[in-house]
């Protein structure tokens, strides 16, 4: 039987720092409240799945987490405030044209409780694995609700679609000369509680990665139909730099970059987060004009 979602967080106890990041993530939505700021959640990078307690081998999601920093720079430079929620060792805004150097040491960094907060308006905190990635999900939204219709959650992690049961793993390290046949559970659609009971006033935008064309924009509205969120960023793995369809209710809309435009170093992600702003202007007017 698949599991719910409730059973999920039941079932997979929360991260140790759960209390430290969700004390910072209120105090950050706080102070962007007060300033009348819009913020953007941004999930980036892939999650993992252990195949032991002790973990030595886990199963991996591609991402980089390329399109995560990078728009979060672009959202930060419209005046956006950003919760940058990325795995561990992927790409983060601005240090990832320094990848091995010691960037932040340039920085005037406030250290608050171990984590880094780089500027007032950009709070960064890591997951490494899929349990890890929800539990901070779940909080990061929960903090978000009184920003309404002003939040926007921008959920371009690689997340695996299947788990193995925390009673399921091997407590110790799995020996080599006895290979075990691995069972995996669907991973529960947390797109449903999101939407309908967590951030219920919030502009959602989900990503759908495909490798096979033929599915993409299907796969893509299919989610849209079934979560009732407001827009799908559908993405090709080989082309995902170039070319990404945003798919809403009303229509399909391609962004693409010439050849010449990539080879100059422009970037896809300055104009999705441009229509993207655009959409959530009307949608806060919208959402607005019906109150
Ligand atoms: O991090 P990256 O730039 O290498 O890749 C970005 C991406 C392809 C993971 C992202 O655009 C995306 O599609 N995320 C959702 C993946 C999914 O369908 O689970």
């Amino acid at each position: 039987m698949d599991t719910t979602w409730e059973d999920f967080y039941a079932k997979h106890p929360p991260p140790q720092d759960i209390d430290q990041n969700e004390t910072m993530l209120r105090a950050f939505v706080m102070r962007q409240l007060k300033r009348n700021n819009k913020v953007v959640l941004v999930t980036s990078g892939g999650t993992t799945i252990p195949l032991e307690h002790n973990t030595v081998r886990f199963v991996d999601n591609f991402s980089a987490g390329t399109r995560g920093s990078v728009s979060a720079e672009y959202f930060l430079e419209n005046g956006y405030a950003v919760i940058f929620i990325y795995r561990v060792n992927t790409l983060e805004p601005f240090s990832r044209y320094f990848k091995g150097q010691k960037f932040l040491d340039m920085l005037k960094i406030n250290e608050q409780n171990g984590k880094c907060i780089i500027t007032d308006k950009l709070l960064q905190l890591t997951f490494t694995t899929l349990s890890e990635y929800l539990w901070l999900l779940r909080s990061a939204c929960q903090s978000l609700t009184c920003l309404k219709n002003k939040a926007i959650l921008y959920l371009a992690a690689a997340v695996s679609d299947f788990y193995i049961p925390s009673n399921e793993l091997a407590v110790h390290k799995i020996p080599s000369n006895a290979p075990s046949t691995i069972s995996l559970q669907l991973v529960p659609k947390i797109l449903a509680p999101l939407v309908s009971l967590w951030v219920p006033e919030a502009f959602v935008i989900s990503f759908k990665l495909e490798t096979d064309e033929n599915l993409l924009i299907s796969k893509a509205r299919d989610a849209l139909n079934k979560y009732k969120h407001n827009l799908v960023i559908a993405n090709m793995l080989q082309t995902r730099k170039q070319q990404v369809t945003i798919v809403s209710q009303e229509n399909n809309y391609v962004i693409s970059l010439t050849n010449e435009q990539l080879a100059k170093g422009e970037e896809i992600e300055r104009l999705i987060v441009s229509v993207l702003i655009d959409k959530h202007q009307n949608f806060i007017q919208s959402t607005e004009q019906c109150n």
